[in-house]
């Protein structure tokens, strides 16, 4: 019998924990799970140990039955923990947890991924953001202080596939940044493409301080974007860097006014969801690849990507438009 459901991202197309017997099942995203207007019964295994990943449909009645039984049995019913909106092509994640500074426990994480996922499909780029005073204060800590180390690897090795999925994304991911960017925060900000950090941003690695090491690939990430002295620097010594100071190193490349990283993100994620699809996947999934070979491999690899955007339909209608006077000019700066 299920008797706990957990909602998430949205209601009527989610991830779902399913607390079955002893085992949390988790359903995947985009499964026929749906408030359906007409009752669905199917189930595969349903009723015993599910392997992660299985699907199950429910009836409606069958959903809001579990509902009902987790409110009375007093289960948590977690909100939305990461939002999930449309505007102009754009998706936008909002951490959603506030009261916890946007720490990233388990839960918050999976519903990222969930997002990530959702946006492949609908989406031409993405912007992510918090809600509250900070963007994120990094790992959830209370939950990590149970791990044990073998726990501890594949939550981090978890959290590698999550953020790779961000960074090597169908869409582009702009990162709209304030408050605390710490820790796991920051290693979620270097996996997206852009960051725009409003006045009130600090950064910081406070992972020494805690006795224990970025785990979310900011060793990697982080470190090629400030350097490895800088990070070595702000991970002993638990330093905040401010925004303006984060600009210089690297870690993010437009500062605006407190409160405006949102709507500074989301323009520039509504340009970039203009360009050629193809030439949007080529920056930012051959960028990073090339930055990580040699100077040979990366010419090589370089001419067979420029070869397969510019030949592609899309790139001739937009060579053509500009040469027939159809498109804009390169503007100036601002
Ligand atoms: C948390 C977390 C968290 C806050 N995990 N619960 N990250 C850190 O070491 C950062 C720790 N957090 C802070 O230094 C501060 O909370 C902030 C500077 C971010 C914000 O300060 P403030 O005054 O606005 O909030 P607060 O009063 O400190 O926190 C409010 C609540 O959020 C409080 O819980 P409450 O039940 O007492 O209300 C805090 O305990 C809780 N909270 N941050 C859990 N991080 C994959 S490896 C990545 C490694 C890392 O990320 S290391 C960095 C960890």
């Amino acid at each position: 019998m299920i008797y706990a459901v957990r909602q998430s991202v949205r209601y009527d197309a989610e991830s779902v924990f399913a607390i079955n017997q002893n085992a949390a099942v988790r359903l995947p995203m985009h499964s026929q799970f749906r408030l359906p207007k007409r009752d669905i019964v199917v189930s595969s295994g349903h009723g015993g140990l599910l392997p992660e990943g299985s699907t199950i449909m429910f009836t409606r009645k069958q959903f809001l039955d579990s509902l009902s039984i987790a409110q009375q049995s007093g289960a948590t019913m977690d909100r939305t923990l990461v939002t999930y909106e449309i505007a102009q092509d754009v998706a936008i994640l909002t951490l959603n947890r506030p009261e916890k500074r946007n720490a990233l426990s388990d839960h918050v994480i999976d519903d990222l991924e969930s997002g990530i996922a959702q946006a492949q499909g609908e989406a031409r780029a993405i912007v992510i953001c918090g809600n509250g005073d900070h963007f994120s204060a990094g790992l959830d800590l209370a939950e990590h202080a149970a791990r044990t180390p073998i726990e501890g690897v594949h939550h981090s090795r978890h959290w590698h596939g999550v953020f790779d999925k961000l960074e090597q994304s169908a869409v582009p991911a702009f990162a709209a940044l304030h408050g605390a960017v710490v820790g796991g925060g920051l290693e979620l900000a270097a996996a997206c493409h852009v960051r725009v950090a409003d006045e009130t941003t600090f950064f910081a690695l406070p992972e020494g301080t805690r006795g224990i090491f970025v785990g979310g690939g900011g060793s990697v990430r982080a470190g090629r974007l400030m350097g490895v002295a800088r990070m070595t620097d702000m991970m002993l010594t638990g330093r905040s860097v401010d925004a303006r100071q984060g600009e210089a190193w690297n870690l993010c490349q437009y500062v605006v006014p407190a409160g405006e990283a949102r709507a500074k993100a989301l323009e520039l994620a509504s340009k970039a969801a203009q360009n050629a699809p193809m030439s949007n996947y080529a920056i930012i999934n051959a960028l990073p690849r090339i930055n990580d070979m040699g100077r040979g491999d990366g010419f090589f690899v370089e001419s067979f990507v420029s070869a397969m955007t510019a030949t592609s339909p899309e790139a001739e209608a937009r060579l053509r438009a500009f040469l027939e006077k159809r498109a804009a000019k390169v503007a100036r700066p601002e």
